[in-house]
């Protein structure tokens, strides 16, 4: 069945024009749009683990984990497996999901990604969703990360081409599309998004919306990032995004791609809780949830339960997860 909202054929134009709309407007256009896809009221929650950190060869000007900037963060090797699956059992037991884990490398060597492999099989046997963040991926390595069970794998294009060389230097923009189809083509779910708040303009922002709804597929999952700002990075004295103007972009991120889910992802420790609301008003149905994402701190679980629970939201986790542990089709019919 064809879907007339899918489309993968948006003007810059026609993106900035929705950026430009009457906030009242865009936010009602945005909020009619999700309730008719997704109940308004559920969110997703996934739990992230850092399974390597730091020393990465790479220069993202907004990252702790690049060598080429003293942020003050002690490397770490690879996890043993071991410590993953007690991470993974923790998120669980706080009602994530999905387990989504990272690694500062450019890209996995086959030896590392083997190592990664254990992990996957481990956490998708707990019952939780699994995703990766590992750098770029070659053809044959995305399909051994589909072989092993790997639900969805998170690649950002980060910001527009046109801003792109502005923050990284080390691989261009066409290196992340390149990893993105590779990711698609081998029946991975796709998660890209990128960060705001880096002092890129609203054509800029339209331009990285525009890159993600024309892709072949919508990704599946749209992490829309806050700047965190760490110290002795690049980025680290930009001057602050205009809230606002990062509530407007998670609304047209929901208008583009209606079947997606927005990830109000980094950032939302320096968001004030009617900040948060806004988003999930715009569109915004998935969270990162656990006190840390990779090397910064993230809301305390207390804080989030509080505020889903004075906004009246309710998690996915439950109803997901009954999905997956049915075997056939008809018993998942049924878990839905
Ligand atoms: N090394 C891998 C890579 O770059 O593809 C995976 C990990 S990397 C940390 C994943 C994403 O986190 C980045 O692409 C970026 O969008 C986001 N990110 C990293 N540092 C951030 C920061 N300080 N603020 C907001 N988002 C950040
Ligand atoms: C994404 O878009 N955001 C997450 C996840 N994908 C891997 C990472 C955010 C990192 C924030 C900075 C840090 O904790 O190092
Ligand atoms: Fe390395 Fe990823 Fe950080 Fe870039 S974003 S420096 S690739 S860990």
């Amino acid at each position: 069945m064809t879907d007339s909202l899918l489309r993968h054929d948006w003007t810059l134009d026609e993106i900035e024009a929705l950026l430009d709309l009457p906030f009242n407007d865009l936010i009602f256009r945005a909020q009619s749009l999700h309730r008719e896809r997704f109940d308004p009221n559920q969110i997703q929650m996934s739990s992230l683990l850092s399974i390597k950190t730091g020393a990465c060869a790479e220069d993202c000007g907004y990252c702790s984990q690049s060598a080429k900037y003293d942020s003050g963060l002690e490397a770490e090797k690879l996890m043993p497996l071991e410590d993953v699956v007690k991470a993974a059992d923790a998120a669980k037991q706080k009602g994530a999901s999905r387990f989504c884990m990272g690694a500062a490398w450019r890209n996995p060597t086959d030896k590392n990604l083997q190592r990664v492999i254990e992990m996957v099989e481990a956490v998708n046997g707990m019952g939780m969703e699994t995703c990766l963040t590992l750098g770029m991926l070659s053809e044959q390595q995305a399909e051994r990360l589909r072989d092993a069970g790997l639900d969805y794998y998170n690649h950002n294009l980060d910001t527009s081409p046109e801003f792109y060389g502005e923050v990284i230097t080390t691989r261009t923009f066409d290196d992340r599309l390149q990893t993105l189809s590779h990711v698609r083509d081998a029946g991975i779910n796709v998660c890209s998004g990128g960060i705001l708040g880096m002092g890129e303009s609203r054509r800029d922002r339209a331009s990285m919306l525009r890159e993600l709804v024309n892709l072949p597929k919508h990704p599946e999952s749209v992490p829309i990032n806050m700047l965190v700002k760490i110290e002795g990075t690049p980025l680290s004295q930009v001057e602050d995004l205009d809230p606002l103007e990062f509530v407007r972009t998670i609304a047209v991120a929901r208008i583009l791609m209606p079947n997606s889910y927005v990830r109000l992802s980094a950032g939302r420790g320096e968001m004030s809780d009617e900040m948060q609301a806004l988003c999930f008003l715009a569109g915004a149905n998935s969270i990162f949830y656990g006190e840390r994402l990779l090397t910064t701190d993230n809301p305390e679980a207390d804080r989030d339960r509080a505020l889903l629970e004075r906004l009246g939201m309710k998690t996915e986790a439950l109803v997901e997860t009954e999905v997956k542990a049915a075997k056939t089709p008809c018993q998942k019919a049924q878990a839905v």
